[in-house]
């Protein structure tokens, strides 16, 4: 008998490109028929079909302390009775603002919107007006949403559908962006002498999450940090996954370096759409109406999608082993699943930081771009079909990072570390 996802996949393509209102999730890099969604509870998500799994995408990030968590549900049930939204000032909004600045040190003022993609695409705006220049380095294999002048080399999606270069990215936009390999600081300092005063922003994942999990070289954040300060570039840390996610400071928060402007994204609304980008107060006064960079949102700022994110952000804040507890978990997952791959004689490498992680299908290290298209894209897709049938849910493309949720347990790392097994043995 046809399953409910597969019937209500054949209907969605009716109505919705692809059938799926975001490319990643139609499946098409791992194969076979995407799973309808009917609900979720803690570590386990369930498909139309009532197939239960553990969830380890977490809505790509959003999800840190598992599915449907009371507090966040709670809030938003309590913000609905006052309506939804009114597109004027609202004091939760100040309270959503001050508790950003306050978790984030470098952001001393910041501007909510609706995603990521407007986060990112709204801080390059405004390094381009604060500094008058036009052209931006990005780095191949990083993607910072669909804006056209991150649709160069971009990672995410974009990779995972083999369109790097997306159709519809004007040769004018395009020509503004320069994309350099991850890690590479040498290229960047060409890059900027050859571009000497028209840099407006640099803009980065301080840990990469959408080339699958890459980690930063030593010294690569800090050579950015210290070339923007020589020629006034402005360091975009695009910290939409790695936000709230790796510390409460972010990336930054462990890794010790500091952009000019931050975006956030995902877990900021816990599980409502949000994206924010904030930073130094001279920059971020150049936003309209403050200054004359526009921008603007219908629903910025929504009533319900702070009172959800305002519920996250203080069970982060009042979880003192949160962080701890996460990379601990990661940690038994990564080391249960290397004694697999030792055992089966099979080369494959891991990255991790806190809990993000992926296991590349290549027995190369994985520090950027080339080294991550090295994985077998065949391979990876047979697994993530039979750590399905496992009952477990990854992301489905290799160029894509885990997320752990605190509902982890320990039994259920060993779940995940048992299905690993069983799935690895299958395939090869
Ligand atoms: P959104 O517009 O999707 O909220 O955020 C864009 C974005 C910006 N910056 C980074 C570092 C991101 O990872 C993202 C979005 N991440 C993808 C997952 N790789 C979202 C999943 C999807 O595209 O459906």
């Amino acid at each position: 008998m046809e399953s409910r996802s597969k019937q209500l996949f054949e209907e969605a393509q009716g109505y919705i490109p692809g059938g799926v209102n975001s490319p990643v999730r139609a499946f098409k890099a791992v194969g076979g028929n995407p799973l309808f969604i009917k609900k979720a509870k803690g570590a386990f998500i369930y498909d139309e079909d009532d197939n239960e799994y553990i969830e380890l995408i977490n809505s790509w990030g959003p999800m840190i302390l598992g599915h449907a968590n009371p507090q966040i549900q709670e809030a938003v049930a309590n913000a609905i009775e006052g309506s939804l939204s009114f597109g004027a000032p609202t004091a939760i909004e100040i309270e959503m603002a001050k508790t950003i600045c306050e978790m984030v040190p470098s952001i001393e003022k910041v501007r909510m919107v609706n995603s990521g993609t407007e986060a990112t695409m709204s801080a390059v705006r405004l390094a381009r007006g604060y500094t008058n220049r036009s052209k931006i380095i990005k780095f191949e294999g990083c993607y910072h949403g669909h804006g056209d002048s991150f649709l160069i080399a971009a990672g995410s999606g974009a990779i995972t559908l083999g369109e790097p270069d997306s159709p519809g990215v004007t040769k004018g936009v395009a020509q503004d962006t320069i994309t350099v390999p991850f890690n590479d600081i040498n290229q960047v300092h060409q890059v900027i002498m050859a571009n000497r005063g028209n840099i407006a922003a640099i803009i980065v994942e301080p840990v990469a999450g959408n080339m699958g999990c890459v980690l930063p070289d030593k010294g690569f954040l800090e050579g950015l940090r210290s070339a923007c300060d020589a020629e006034g570039i402005v360091l975009i840390f695009d910290e939409v996954m790695t936000g709230f996610r790796l510390s409460k400071a972010g990336a930054q928060g462990v890794l010790g370096v500091q952009p000019d402007i931050t975006t956030l994204g995902k877990i900021i609304g816990g599980g409502m759409p949000v994206g924010a980008y904030g930073g130094k107060k001279e920059i971020m006064d150049y936003v309209s109406p403050q200054g004359p960079v526009y921008q603007a949102g219908t629903l910025s700022g929504n009533p319900v999608a702070m009172a959800a994110g305002l519920a996250m952000l203080k069970q982060i804040n009042e979880d003192e082993t949160l962080y701890s507890d996460l990379a601990l978990i990661t940690a038994k997952i990564d080391n249960g699943i290397q004694e697999n791959l030792e055992e089966l004689g099979l080369p494959y490498t891991s990255n991790r930081i806190g809990s993000m992680y992926s296991l590349f299908f290549t027995d190369k290290k994985v520090t950027d771009f080339e080294s991550a298209k090295s994985s077998n894209l065949e391979m990876f897709g047979k697994y993530f079909r039979e750590m399905l049938n496992q009952g477990v849910y990854l992301a489905p493309s290799q160029y894509e990072s885990l997320f752990l949720s605190k509902a982890i347990t320990v039994e259920l790392a060993n779940r995940i570390i048992e299905a690993n097994r069983n799935a690895l043995k299958a395939i090869h």
